[in-house]
């Protein structure tokens, strides 16, 4: 096993690391970025190495930065957590040259997975329902109507280098059809610096459900079951759940196979998600598969009763995982609200700022994930999500009581947030129904 990590991360995914680490008895290193000089991480890890300043682009994403304080601190092994250099593959191969272990999957993978429409292509030769739509990449507009006209419309155009909703057009019609596949190939082209794009039939009204999956260097690959994600606001989540109330057990047995059998496709290691869309005749579709640990890992770590950290980490060292498939039982009911710095009467406007006053729920099935405390100052430069309250009740009614009596509990003084916001969805009657898609906050709330 690993005698220290770094971990190339902030926030609350930084402090769930450390934790992690310390009850694996790994010495833990922090980074921090000059705005982060009193952020929670670098006073709870063992050590703490300044990375540049606050812009990320200087310190949390900067690699030769990372790698230094990895070889100054004798690290073994770096934990990217999520966001920042989680899905990087150049950064994964610095790793690599350097004897440093990244805990993730390799280089190859990320980009396998990284490059939308090849991951597709690789899941429908697999045998894993994927979208209708095309096969080969699309590059010309004129090669794309064609293709949509035989898809059918509504079509989806989106960029193979695409993910959270960047490059993707929703086309109705084929007189529409040049104007929004030329604007998401520019959107793309300047993002990511690719104009390969694929077409797909537009799934209208769909929910969002994803598969966790772990995969050790034995060849073992296991599934822990699916979240439901449907209710996000601009292709950020809001609320995740696990299990979902949209699917009966045959249909979690089917897509907790089919998630296996895309994890083996993809030849994966570590821990990943495959996300789906299922359709309102209850037929799902590989849509992605994301190559990190999620925010929203905790609400299965409470049904399963497993600590994905530490499979991370074991997976990493060359262990074999804890558990097989036959021993993953999936107990009650969870669900994580996401707490953001933002005011919801602004439009959801990031509100940085020192946090005056602090008092968080405890108690029964209760969970927080944070790096907040009291006095302690959100710097402006990152991520408005300041914590996750993730419950456990013995089913979806009793963990909606018991998410709406935490969030009851929350003060946060000094800044806004969205916890009244949080409450206000799990009071409304199609959410506690669970008659939701993703476009539930935009129908509901707007
Ligand atoms: C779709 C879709 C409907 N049909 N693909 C949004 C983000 C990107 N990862 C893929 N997305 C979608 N792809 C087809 N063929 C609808 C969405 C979508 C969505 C998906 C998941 C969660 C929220 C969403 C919000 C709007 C659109």
């Amino acid at each position: 096993m690993f005698k220290k990590i770094l971990i190339a991360n902030r926030g609350e995914i930084a402090v769930r690391i450390i934790r992690a680490c310390r009850e694996m008895e790994i010495e833990t290193v922090a980074v921090y970025s000059e705005a982060d000089r009193d952020a929670l991480h670098v006073q709870l890890a063992d050590q703490a190495v300044c990375i540049g300043p606050a812009a990320a682009s200087e310190s949390y994403l900067n690699m030769e930065r990372l790698i230094s304080a990895t070889a100054a601190t004798g690290a073994e092994a770096i934990h990217p957590g999520f966001g920042f250099l989680s899905e990087n593959s150049k950064f994964v191969r610095m790793c690599q040259k350097c004897n440093i272990a990244f805990i993730g999957p390799s280089a190859e993978v990320i980009e396998r997975m990284g490059n939308k429409s090849q991951a597709r292509t690789t899941m429908m030769e697999a045998g894993v329902p994927v979208v209708p739509g095309t096969k080969e990449p699309v590059y010309k507009w004129e090669e794309g109507l064609k293709l949509a006209e035989t898809i059918g419309y509504p079509v989806i155009v989106k960029a193979s280098s695409g993910g959270g909703g960047k490059g993707m057009r929703v086309v109705t019609a084929s007189e529409e059809f040049q104007k929004n596949f030329l604007s998401a190939q520019i959107e793309s082209e300047k993002a990511f610096g690719d104009n390969t794009m694929y077409i797909e039939k537009y799934i209208e009204r769909p929910r969002h459900i994803e598969v966790q999956i772990l995969a050790d260097q034995h060849g073992n690959v296991i599934q822990l079951g699916e979240r439901d994600c449907s209710i996000q606001r601009r292709h950020q989540k809001m609320i995740e759940e696990s299990p979902s109330s949209a699917i009966n057990e045959e249909q979690r047995k089917k897509l907790g196979e089919t998630a296996v059998r895309a994890a083996k496709a993809a030849e994966y290691e570590n821990a990943g998600t495959i996300e789906f869309l299922l359709d309102k005749n209850g037929d799902f579709y590989f849509m992605e598969m994301n190559t990190r640990i999620q925010v929203e890992h905790p609400v299965t770590e409470m049904v399963t009763g497993l600590d994905l950290i530490k499979e991370q980490i074991a997976i990493a060292a060359g262990e074999p995982l804890s558990i097989s498939q036959e021993e993953v039982t999936i107990q009650g009911h969870a669900i994580e609200c996401r707490i953001n710095a933002e005011n919801p009467q602004k439009n959801f406007m990031p509100c940085p700022g020192r946090i005056e006053e602090l008092y968080l729920p405890g108690g029964n099935g209760v969970r927080i994930d944070t790096a907040l405390y009291g006095g302690y100052r959100i710097p402006a430069n990152y991520d408005s999500m300041i914590a996750k309250v993730i419950v456990h009740a013995r089913d979806r009614e009793s963990a909606i009581r018991k998410m709406r009596s935490a969030l009851g509990e929350v003060i946060v003084e000094g800044i806004d947030t969205n916890v009244d916001f949080q409450y206000e969805i799990l009071s409304h009657p199609d959410y506690i129904e669970g008659n939701v898609t993703t476009f539930f906050i935009e129908e509901n709330f707007a």
